[in-house]
């Protein structure tokens, strides 16, 4: 039998993380991945959290201290010793990190990461720390990146962290397929082709890239990609909250930060209201009533984009947080509820897929169009609970049970469980075991 069959799967999970932490960092995978990337050390926090504090705090440190000046948080901070191991790298960027973003789950990484360990948070002053860096990415986000309807806008498939979801195919199709840098696919060495967007597709991603870049990453520059997604402008809103219970944890409401325009009830009344407006944005323009989900916005047309993704689910996490009101309204929440139960989602076999399987794009095996992600049954594992819906919980949490005796793959089939792309992938092991060692019911806990 196999190692890890023996070892307890916490142990199993612990040790991956170790292996993949470089000393500053954890990588994604030591392969296919080898830089920090932003939304994979949220993740990977959350996780190491309840083994290793010290280190949870350390890896969110480490990747705001690559903070843009102008408050972005980018998609990947380089190990420069491999940078011919990963395309596109600092050489692409001509700087130590990518000028693009991910979706801003660290507020809330950071939050959860606190209140694991309050007196040691305390005592290094982590929250102190981290606090005025993520307020100063948000304000970007709101600032630089709103959209036409208030809602943050991704410029390029790689920030929305679900980079080939069909949600952004259409738009990627107004991209031309040409790009003057020669396109490098080390990743191919790492993972099937059937498993990777292929190459026409890369083409595409590299050219809104070097166009973004040429711009001086300016985001007042049209590029041809601008799409509002309903898992990014979720996450956002439940990270603002996140960051309300940090402004009231400090001793100051908020390090001394000048309050912004709304802030009458202070720095922790501005970031529920923004979280409130995000809420009421995304319901007013991302709710499709067809689909029973919410779908994604093309900030360029004005048109939504009507395909059924895992995406559009994840806004059930706002009907679990405190404040959010009446949300979603006129029985949303039950009709999301069902969408994910549905034929589409979890009726139509063991695990979520990341897209539905009643959308034409679907595929088991391709990246984003089909498989199942750990971190996808993470964020509606902690919505069914916060709801109390206790039968879909059991059935988020069955994928934990595939992951360790696979070696943590990056993402599975969502029929048979079979793991696909790389091995001993953090993410998937970090929210293992989060699922392992956490009941937590709440989406923002409480301090
Ligand atoms: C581009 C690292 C990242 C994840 C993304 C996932 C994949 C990169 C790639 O890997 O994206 O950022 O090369 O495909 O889609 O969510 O953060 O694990």
């Amino acid at each position: 039998m196999h190692k890890d069959f023996e070892e307890d799967p916490a142990d199993a999970a612990a040790r991956v993380l170790e292996a993949n932490w470089t000393g500053r960092h954890t990588v994604p995978a030591t392969g296919l991945y080898p830089h920090q990337w932003s939304w994979d050390s949220a993740f990977v926090a959350i996780g190491a959290r309840h083994r290793a504090p010290a280190r949870a705090r350390a890896e969110l440190v480490a990747l705001l201290e690559a903070q843009w000046p102008d408050g972005r948080v980018p998609q990947i901070v380089y190990d420069i010793g491999r940078d011919d191991d990963y395309a596109p790298g600092a050489g692409f960027w001509g700087a130590a990190t990518s000028g693009l973003v991910q979706p801003p789950v660290h507020a809330w990484a950071a939050w959860l990461v606190h209140c694991a360990d309050p007196a040691g948070s305390a005592r290094e002053g982590f929250l102190a720390r981290v606090y005025p860096r993520l307020a100063r990415w948000h304000e970007y986000l709101h600032g630089r990146r709103a959209g036409g309807v208030g809602l943050p806008v991704t410029k390029h498939p790689w920030e929305t962290g679900t980079d080939n979801s069909p949600l952004w195919d259409a738009a990627l199709e107004r991209v031309p397929p040409r790009a003057r840098t020669p396109v490098r696919r080390p990743d191919l060495q790492h993972a099937g082709t059937g498993e990777r967007p292929g190459s026409r597709d890369y083409r595409r991603y590299y050219r809104l890239a070097e166009t973004y870049r040429d711009a001086g990453c300016a985001d007042d520059v049209a590029i041809g990609f601008a799409l509002v997604c309903p898992l990014f402008s979720t996450v956002l809103a439940v990270s603002e909250v996140a960051l309300a219970r940090m402004a009231e944890s400090l001793p100051d409401g908020g390090c001394g930060l000048p309050l912004p325009d709304d802030g009458g009830d202070g720095r922790a009344g501005a970031h529920e209201a923004s979280a409130a407006r995000l809420i009421a944005a995304l319901d007013e323009h991302l709710w499709d009533e067809e689909l029973g989900l919410y779908v994604a916005l093309d900030d360029t047309t004005g048109e939504q984009v009507r395909r059924a993704t895992v995406n559009g689910l994840v806004p059930l996490l706002l009907a679990g947080l405190p404040g959010a009101g009446n949300h979603p309204p006129g029985g949303r929440t039950e009709r999301l509820l069902a969408t994910l139960a549905g034929p589409g989602f979890l009726g139509g076999g063991p695990y979520l897929p990341s897209t539905s399987r009643d959308d034409p794009a679907f595929d088991p095996a391709l990246y984003w169009r089909g498989p199942a992600w750990f971190n996808m049954s993470w964020l509606l594992l902690r919505a069914v609970r916060a709801l109390g819906r206790d039968d879909l919980a059991a059935r988020l949490r069955a994928h934990f049970d595939v992951a360790a005796p696979q070696g943590f793959p990056e993402y599975t089939d969502p029929d048979t469980g079979a793991g696909r792309g790389t091995r001993q992938f953090s993410w998937t092991a970090a929210l293992t075991l989060d699922v392992l060692l956490t009941n937590e019911q709440a989406v923002v806990p409480a301090p």
